[in-house]
């Protein structure tokens, strides 16, 4: 079982509804739920959500703002677990290269930290690319949502928007490759569900638009990921604590040509199979 939650601001407040054909099916706030961190804390996020959007009134989609689907939690990120992201680092990075090697196949994963929310951007909202970077790409990534025992609760999109000229030039440079305003990308909801996913049957794509046309697509699935959820959230874990929960970016499978950098006015489209599409435009300065 399965339902997709998103924040949304109708009427000028922020809400939760449960996503329909038709449009936001409003949850009513209870003193047990009141937040996107209550729900994704019940003892069944997906049963909780269904109950208190029992007989709601529903919002078209042009009546409401789709919201970032975070609160206050840490947003971190995996790195280099697919062999595109291997490639991709270590032709980028001369100095890097055998780290960006060596972390594949290494039990212990690349994790980095990588939003706070006040940096991260929702769906249609404007993602950024630094003023200092000659040379920026979206990565598109599952995102793993987590209760503050390191459940896996549900999952959503996330672009972790990277400098790769910044993190190419040394590896010590990474966090100001990937941290910044405007940095991340989440959304457009949280799909809540009690099943594994299907890593086989989640596709992941990334279309890039310039002037209304097409000027990159790429696409992986969930299962060319060298490693397990249950690896990258144990390592997250291990010895670190989020009191409201967390956000796991699970590392990128697309990664466009090196002649390639994002510009100003592009527009980014992030589909998951099963989930939806993350759209942002994208900013500079
Ligand atoms: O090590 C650099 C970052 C890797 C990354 O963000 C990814 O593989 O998605
Ligand atoms: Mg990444």
């Amino acid at each position: 079982m399965a339902v997709k939650v998103a924040k949304i601001e109708h009427a000028g407040i922020a809400r939760l509804a449960v996503v329909e054909e038709s449009g936001f099916r409003l949850l009513t706030s209870t003193s047990e739920c009141r937040t996107l961190t209550d729900l994704l804390h019940a003892d069944d996020p997906v049963d909780m959500a269904r109950g208190l959007a029992h007989k709601q009134p529903v919002v078209a989609f042009g009546d409401a703002k789709p919201l970032a689907p975070i609160d206050d939690q840490e947003v971190w990120a995996a790195g280099v677990t697919y062999k595109r992201s291997q490639i991709a680092r270590m032709e980028e990075s001369e100095t890097g290269a055998s780290h960006y090697d060596r972390v594949y196949t290494a039990a212990r994963p690349e994790l980095f930290f990588k939003a706070t929310p006040h940096r991260v951007v929702g769906p249609d909202a404007p993602i950024r690319i630094r003023t200092d970077t000659k040379w920026s790409v979206p990565e598109p990534e599952l995102t793993l949502v987590l209760t503050d025992g390191m459940d896996l609760v549900g999952y959503t999109i996330g672009n972790d928007m990277s400098a790769r000229d910044i993190e190419g030039e040394n590896p010590l440079y990474l966090p100001q490759a990937k941290v910044y305003n405007d940095c991340c990308g989440l959304g457009p909801w949280i799909l809540l569900t009690h099943d594994a996913l299907d890593r086989e049957g989640t596709k992941i794509s990334l279309s890039i638009a310039r002037d209304g046309k097409e000027v990159f697509r790429g696409e992986t699935n969930v299962d060319q990921m060298a490693r397990t959820f249950a690896d990258l959230i144990n390592w997250l874990g291990h010895d670190n604590s989020f009191p409201t929960g967390a956000y796991l970016l699970t590392g990128t499978g697309v990664v466009p040509p090196n002649d390639f950098t994002l510009v100003a006015g592009d527009e980014v489209a992030i589909e998951i199979v099963g989930i939806g599409v993350l759209r942002n435009r994208v900013v500079q300065g």
